[in-house]
């Protein structure tokens, strides 16, 4: 039977790209994202070559991912990977500024969502055993400060941490955790952050070589297949193109 892999958030980015990659390569694949008809049509494609099985999930609702989770189809029940990936940004401007609820937003999903999947999949995960793996999908702004961060950088600190603590917890289990943790990637990201602003989001990407999901998604696969013996703990992926700027100092007149 084909080993399966669990992809939260696989109606863009990184999630769909993950999902292609896997599902190239003869895994199995449970997709999930809250678009229907995005699932319904990625799941068109692959199931062309390989098993698939979508449904709908909003992470942040427990009830509905432990029920999903439940009622898996047998040969989609014993996962081997969890591509904790479902997240956003939103409200890109000082924390002085924003709407608290998307700071709500961003902490219900990115953190309470990530756990809830992480929780729900942990059983299955733990009798995979050897060779399981949880790649959570954290940021560099989960490591490095910058304006407009706020609360989005400090979810991500949180998936780090997080993802060092499980380690510690499932040693001795074989399940493999990493924080894989990327730099700016083009994606539907910036859009979903400046609420819909298009030209924001082409200007963010323009005249630079911002990382593409496909990248990331063969990251993942990496971290997935590497020999059951190895954890990568935390890696972090940049473009080459993207580097640190030097720290802002305010200065009278
Ligand atoms: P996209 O906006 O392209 O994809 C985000 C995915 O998350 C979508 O499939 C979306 O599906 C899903 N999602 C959002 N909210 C929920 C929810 N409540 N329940 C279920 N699914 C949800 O962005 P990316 O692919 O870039 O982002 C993927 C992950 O990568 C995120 O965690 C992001 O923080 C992280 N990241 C992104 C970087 C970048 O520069 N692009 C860099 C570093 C990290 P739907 O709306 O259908 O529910
Ligand atoms: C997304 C990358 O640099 O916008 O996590 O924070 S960045």
């Amino acid at each position: 039977m084909s080993k399966v892999a669990f992809i939260t958030g696989a109606t863009s980015g990184f999630g769909r790209a993950a999902a292609r990659k896997f599902a190239s390569q003869g895994w199995s694949v449970v997709i999930t994202g809250r678009r229907e008809e995005r699932l319904q049509a990625l799941s068109d494609e692959l199931a062309e070559r390989s098993p698939v099985h979508y449904q709908v999930l909003d992470v942040r609702n427990n009830e509905e991912v432990v029920q999903m989770v439940q009622s898996l189809p047998e040969t989609f029940k014993n996962i081997t990977c969890l591509v904790n990936n479902a997240g956003l940004a939103l409200a890109p401007q000082p924390s002085q500024t924003v709407d608290i609820n998307d700071w709500h937003t961003m902490i219900d999903t990115n953190i309470t969502g990530l756990v809830n999947v992480t929780h729900a999949l942990l059983p299955t995960l733990i009798e995979t055993g050897s060779g399981a793996s949880i790649i959570n999908v954290g940021s560099i702004a989960g490591q490095w400060p910058y304006p407009g961060s706020h609360v989005y950088g400090a979810s991500k600190a949180f998936v780090k941490q997080f993802s060092y603590n499980l380690r510690c917890d499932l040693q001795g289990t074989g399940v493999r955790v990493t924080d894989l943790a990327p730099g700016i990637a083009e994606t539907e990201f910036t859009l979903v952050r400046t609420k819909g602003d298009q030209a924001a989001s082409d200007a963010l990407y323009e005249g630079t070589r911002a990382l593409a999901a496909e990248d990331i998604a063969e990251t993942m696969f990496y971290l997935a297949t590497l020999p059951p013996h190895i954890n990568v703990n935390r890696m972090e992926v940049m473009p080459t193109d993207q580097a640190w700027s030097p720290f802002a100092i305010h200065r009278e007149n």
